[in-house]
């Protein structure tokens, strides 16, 4: 890994910026399942055990929304630096440039961070941002809205093809009112000639590998390459953009959930020296106090759960103190 100081290159920002070797492979048999399908449910739950990701086709949600929202977040991301910073730093909700979480990482990205509980959502805004851009606010809240209901449908289809008792026993948890979901707009700008000069050969991280500490995220982008997921061999493979489609990501806690059936997928971003890119995500989380354990109708006679029982909150709490590329289901492990 190469780390160079920026400071160099623009005199506004002074941090570390860190590069990885390109991947060899774009991933070729992406799961794909388009949700309008009878078999829809079987194909969701073995693109979850394999990879846990995959890419939906079909979701209902309109184009003119997400461009919509699009429209309004680059609005937000073209303003001069200082009215950004009007609403941040992140903390965790708001507006992050570069600096992400409370430990240190950093990336070559911009982001808005938002609750999905209406009170946060208001409270936690800045008030810059709320004051300035209303309309961008209500988009959040109506493509909160339809993206949690293909979540939920996703999780229903699931719960099907599993046999879980009731089948919206995991979508309830999204769909409580306390539920603990965030939602999050991602700025990556173009990296500028002479900052890929430097780098030479490598490729400067956009945001780092992570898994989602939630149950599961869902991710829409522009048509601009970068995400990459990695394999269950270690292997990192490009996942080929496209801007209609949504693409679903296991999270820690359905790994947990399904006592490790289903498997929470490491992934990252890098950034493209030509284009920017732009990309949405929804992260479904439970409750703050709801238990976080195998689910009793998944569990065969006499297995045992992999893991300790914790509450959402315990989860997070460990999170937040973590770095990016930790494991942060190794402390859950039972021994
Ligand atoms: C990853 C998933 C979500 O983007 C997020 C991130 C959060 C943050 O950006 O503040 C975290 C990261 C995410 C996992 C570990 C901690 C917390 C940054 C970080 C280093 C909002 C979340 O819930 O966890």
């Amino acid at each position: 890994m190469v780390v160079l100081s920026q400071t160099a290159l623009d005199g506004h920002f002074s941090i570390l910026i860190k590069t990885c070797k390109p991947p060899s492979a774009v991933l070729a048999d992406i799961h794909t399942v388009d949700l309008s399908s009878p078999d829809a449910g079987a194909l969701l739950v073995r693109a979850c055990e394999d990879h846990g990701f995959f890419k939906a086709t079909n979701h209902g949600i309109p184009a003119e929304l997400t461009s919509r929202l699009e429209a309004e977040a680059l609005g937000f991301f073209s303003l001069p630096q200082p009215e950004k910073d009007a609403s941040g730093p992140a903390n965790p909700f708001g507006y992050g440039s570069k600096a992400i979480g409370r430990n240190g990482d950093v990336g070559w990205v911009e982001y808005l961070l938002f609750s999905t509980i209406p009170e946060v959502f208001s409270a936690a805004l800045p008030s810059a941002l709320l004051r300035n851009r209303p309309i961008f606010q209500s988009t959040v809240e109506d493509y909160v809205v339809e993206v949690r209901n293909v979540t939920c449908h996703v999780l229903d289809l699931i719960s099907d093809n599993l046999g879980i008792k009731p089948r919206d026993g995991i979508s309830s948890l999204l769909r409580d009112e306390k539920s603990d979901s965030c939602f999050r707009v991602n700025h990556y700008p173009a990296c500028p000639d002479s900052l890929q000069a430097l780098i030479n050969g490598r490729n400067l991280v956009g945001f780092g590998e992570h898994t989602d500490p939630q149950i599961i995220s869902v991710l829409r982008s522009n048509n601009t390459s970068g995400f990459q997921i990695c394999l269950r061999d270690g292997s990192w493979v490009s996942v080929p953009p496209d801007d209609t489609s949504l693409f679903f990501l296991v999270g820690d806690s359905f790994q947990v959930l399904t006592n490790g059936r289903f498997r929470t997928v490491k992934h990252r971003v890098l950034a493209d020296h030509s284009r920017s890119r732009t990309s949405m995500i929804y992260f479904g989380g439970p409750a703050i106090n709801q238990k976080i354990r195998p689910l009793s109708s998944l569990m065969s006679e006499g297995e045992e759960s992999l893991y300790e029982e914790f509450t959402w909150y315990e989860y997070k709490k460990s999170a937040y103190k973590s770095r990016l590329a930790d494991y942060r289901l190794g402390p859950f492990e039972k021994a």
